[in-house]
């Protein structure tokens, strides 16, 4: 019989602890099948956030380390000065990269560090039960806004992969989302592309992934990925934003 589908050899067969429905497994998945497929299982080592993707590394069979709140930037540049052989990325939620670690993130970006960077923006802090992140739409009602996000009050989603963009370190940057095959299937190339630049020495390298977290959304699962094509990409547009 004809193999059709099986598991990535970099993603460990055990159960996860995710909520159904939710982005970040399949944003594993990407990663350890663009791992598997640039064969470089055994030269990775990525670094987990806090958030729901704590623990990554119970998921992931290459190298990880943990870093604290926003810091996995900070991390990822230490490990790959050291190891510059080695391919090194860091995986973050939009509370970890937007909100506590900004200014981590456009640091690194800034000094064109050569690292891939993956970062899961799903509106809210999932792990501490759905507060507003700077990436709430205006309107959306989170934990912390439970009338909906008021400008006036919160001020604006936070378009921060548009902002790192702007810098001369940043080289590729492009927007993605996990809401429809095709899109997981652009996701999962932009991912690609990220990695390699990195193994051609190319520089800073972001991919943002819009994720659906049915949980904190309030949604069920289809309907989440509905929100992302019908609201949440008004706001953030899919697509290469750069790629110097
Ligand atoms: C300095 C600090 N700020 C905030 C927290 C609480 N905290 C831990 S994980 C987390 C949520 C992170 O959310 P996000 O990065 O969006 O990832 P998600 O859980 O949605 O995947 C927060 C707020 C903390 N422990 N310390």
């Amino acid at each position: 019989m004809k193999k059709v589908f099986e598991r990535p050899r970099s993603l460990r067969n055990v159960p996860t602890h995710y909520c159904a429905g939710c982005g970040h497994s399949l944003a594993h998945r990407l990663i350890c099948e663009v791992i598997d497929e640039l064969g470089i299982r055994e030269d990775t080592i990525a670094v987990c956030p806090v958030g729901c993707a704590v623990i990554a590394y119970e998921y992931w069979d290459f190298d990880c380390s943990e870093a604290a709140h926003g810091r996995t930037p900070c991390v990822a540049t230490g490990i790959k000065r050291v190891h510059p052989d080695k391919i090194v990325f860091s995986y973050q939620g939009d509370g970890d990269l937007a909100a506590i670690g900004t200014a981590e993130i456009i640091h690194t970006a800034n000094r064109g560090e050569n690292i891939t960077v993956i970062f899961i923006n799903n509106g809210v802090y999932g792990m501490t039960n759905g507060q507003m992140a700077p990436t709430t739409l205006i309107g959306q009602r989170t934990s912390t806004t439970p009338q909906g996000r008021d400008v006036l009050r919160d001020g604006y989603p936070l378009k921060i992969t548009e902002l790192l963009a702007q810098l001369p370190g940043s080289r590729y940057v492009e927007r993605v989302s996990v809401d429809t095959p095709s899109n997981v299937i652009k996701a999962k190339a932009a991912i690609k592309k990220a990695f390699r630049n990195q193994i051609e020495k190319k520089g800073f390298s972001l991919v943002e992934v819009l994720s659906p977290c049915p949980t904190y959304w309030g949604l069920s699962p289809k309907d989440a990925c509905l929100r992302i094509s019908g609201e949440m990409v008004k706001d953030f547009p899919l697509g290469v934003i750069k790629d110097a």
